[in-house]
C-alpha cells in the first residue's frame, strides 16, 4: 500500500502549498558579458580563459555570453512572461568592485544592479541574490585565492557592502553557490577556474575558508542588517544523489560516504548539531594523510572551537542544487593510489546508472526519484531544514524549441518535489528552474544549454526564443499544478 501511495499523487497532493514560490536562474559570468565594459575588473574566467583559450572545452567564454548586462529591460519582460515569482541572480563582484576590494568601488557596476532589482521589483518579480557564483576577482587570486585565510574577512566586506547597498530591497541572498566546485574542482582538480591542480590539499584549504568566509557574512547579516532589513541568508550547495549499486555493506557505506563527502561536507559544518566537519571524513583524511600518504598532520585542516560555534546553524535556509543522481561501490585497490586526492579519501567508485535517460551534459542523468530521495536524506540528517531549490533542469544541445524532454524532465521532478513535501514532509519552500535562458556553461561553453528560453549565439543581439517549456512552466506556475 505504502509504495502505491507514494507513487499516486491523490487528487489535493497535485497542488504546490499556496506560499510556495516558483523562480527562474542565472549567474553574472555565465549570462551578463561586458567583460570589461564601464569600469568592471577583471576576474578568475576572464584571465583564464583569455589566458587558456581552450580551458572550455569548445573554446568559449562569457565576454559575451547573453549580452545581458546590455539587455536589461528585454530580459525582465522576458522573466516576467514566464510569470515566475522571483528571479535568482548572482552579483558580479569585480563589476561592483574591480580590485576585490571594497574601499575601490565602481558606481556603474553598482548602478547596473540596482537598475535590475528595481526593475525586478517594477514588475513583481521578487530579487534572489547569489554573493558569489564563481566570479572571483583576479587580484584576490593573485593573493592565493580561496585557500588563503584572509579571503575569509575579504568577502565579509564584500557581503557586508552588498547588504548595504542592495539589502533595502532584496530579501533573499545566497552567500556561496556550490563550495564543492568552487573549491575541489577549482583548487584540487582543477577543472575550473583558476584551474589549479593540488589534488587532496588546495580543495580542503579553500572549503575551510569558504565556510568560514560563509558564517561572518551571516554573522554580519544578523550584526548589521536583520533588525531592519529582515530578510534571510543561506548557501547553495550541488547535491547528487547517491545510491548504493547493490544492497550489499560495503556499497551502502561507500553511498553514504560519497553523500557526507560531498554534501555534507559543506552541509554538515551549517546543518548538523555537531557544527564541524563529518566525523568519518575527519576519520578518514587523517588516517590517509598520516599512515597512507607520510603527512605529519591531517591534510583536512580543523575548526577551532569558538569557529565551529559561529558556523553552525549559521543559514536561514539551505539552497539545493540538483541534477542528477549515481550508483556507488567501493573503489577498488584504492592502496594504489599514492598521491592524496579527494576521491581516494571519499574511497566510491560512482557513476550513473546506465538506465537511467542521458542529457546532453555528460553525468546529468535523469533520475527524478533522487530528488525525493535526497530531500529526505536533508530531512533525517539535518533536522528538517527549509530547503529551496535552487537549480534543477535538463540540458539540451541545439534550438530544440519543442524541447519536450525538458518538459518531462520538469514535471517528473516537480512530481517527486510534491511527493516529498505532501507524503514525507519535507520543508521545501520554493523551486527555481535553471535556466531562464541558454548562457556559458562552464565545462562546455555553449555546447549546450538548460534555457527555457533558446540564445542564438550567432546574432549580434543574442536573440532569445521561447521554448514550450517557458509555457509549460508559466502554466504550472500560474495554476500552482502539474500539468501532465
Ligand atoms: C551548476 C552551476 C550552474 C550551471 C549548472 C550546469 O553546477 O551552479 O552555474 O552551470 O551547474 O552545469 P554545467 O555548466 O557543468 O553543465
Amino acid at each position: 500500500l505504502f509504495f502505491l501511495v507514494s507513487f499516486t499523487l491523490a487528487a489535493d497532493d497535485h497542488s504546490f502549498p499556496e506560499d510556495f514560490q516558483f523562480g527562474v536562474g542565472s549567474a553574472a559570468y555565465q549570462i551578463e558579458g561586458a567583460w570589461n565594459a564601464d569600469g568592471k575588473g577583471e576576474n578568475i574566467w576572464d584571465f583564464l580563459t583569455r589566458k587558456n583559450p581552450n580551458f572550455v572545452s569548445d573554446g568559449g567564454n562569457g565576454n559575451i555570453a547573453c549580452n545581458s548586462y546590455n539587455r536589461l529591460e528585454s530580459d525582465i519582460e522576458l522573466i516576467k512572461n514566464t510569470s515566475a515569482n522571483f528571479y535568482r541572480f548572482s552579483i558580479s563582484w569585480s563589476r561592483i568592485f574591480p580590485t576585490g576590494h571594497t574601499y575601490l568601488p565602481n558606481p556603474d557596476g553598482i548602478d547596473y544592479y540596482n537598475r535590475l532589482i528595481d526593475g525586478l521589483i517594477a514588475n513583481d518579480i521578487t530579487p534572489f541574490v547569489t554573493i558569489y557564483h564563481w566570479d572571483l576577482p583576479q587580484p584576490l587570486l593573485e593573493i592565493g585565492g580561496w585557500p588563503n585565510p584572509l579571503m575569509a574577512d575579504y568577502f565579509k566586506d564584500y557581503a557586508d557592502k552588498v547588504f548595504d547597498l542592495f539589502g533595502d530591497r532584496v530579501e533573499n541572498w545566497i552567500t556561496f553557490n556550490e563550495p564543492y566546485q568552487i573549491c575541489e574542482q577549482g583548487f584540487s582538480e582543477g577543472t575550473l577556474a583558476p584551474g589549479y591542480r593540488q589534488m587532496g590539499i588546495g580543495g580542503y584549504l579553500c572549503a575551510h575558508t569558504l565556510l568560514l568566509a560563509h558564517a561572518k557574512a551571516y554573522e554580519v547579516y544578523n550584526e548589521k542588517y536583520r533588525a531592519t532589513q529582515k530578510g534571510r541568508v543561506g548557501i547553495t550547495v550541488h547535491g547528487v544523489w547517491a545510491e548504493p549499486e547493490s544492497d550489499s555493506a560495503a556499497d551502502t557505506a561507500a553511498a553514504t560516504r560519497y553523500m557526507m563527502m560531498h554534501f555534507g561536507w559543506f552541509v554538515h559544518p551549517i546543518f548538523s548539531t555537531n557544527g564541524d566537519y563529518p566525523v568519518d571524513m575527519k576519520n578518514r583524511i587523517n588516517q590517509l594523510s598520516t599512515t597512507q600518504q607520510g603527512f605529519k598532520r591531517s591534510r583536512l585542516p580543523t575548526f577551532t572551537q569558538a569557529e565551529i560555534n559561529s558556523i553552525r546553524g549559521s543559514a536561514d535556509f539551505l539552497g539545493l542544487n540538483h541534477y542528477g543522481s549515481v550508483h556507488c561501490i567501493q573503489l577498488a585497490n584504492q592502496n594504489d593510489y599514492e598521491t592524496p586526492s579527494h576521491i581516494v579519501d571519499t574511497n566510491a567508485e560512482c557513476y550513473p546508472n546506465e538506465d537511467w535517460e542521458e542529457t546532453a551534459a555528460p553525468w546529468y542523468v535523469v533520475h527524478a526519484g533522487g530528488l525525493r530521495s535526497i530531500l529526505n536524506w536533508i530531512r533525517t540528517n539535518y533536522g528538517n531544514p527549509e530547503v529551496i531549490i535552487t537549480e534543477n533542469g535538463y540540458a539540451s544541445s541545439g534550438e530544440n524549441l519543442h524541447d519536450c524532454n525538458r518538459v518531462n524532465y520538469m514535471n517528473d521532478y516537480l512530481e517527486q518535489l510534491l511527493h516529498a513535501i505532501h507524503d514525507d514532509g519535507c520543508k521545501v519552500t520554493a523551486y527555481t528552474a535553471w535556466s531562464i535562458m541558454d548562457l556559458f556553461e562552464w565545462d562546455y561553453g555553449y555546447a549546450y544549454g538548460f534555457g527555457l528560453y533558446h540564445v542564438d549565439f550567432t546574432s549580434a543581439d543574442r536573440t532569445r526564443t521561447p521554448r514550450m517549456s517557458s509555457y509549460v512552466y508559466k502554466n504550472i506556475i500560474e495554476t500552482r499544478e502539474i500539468n501532465p
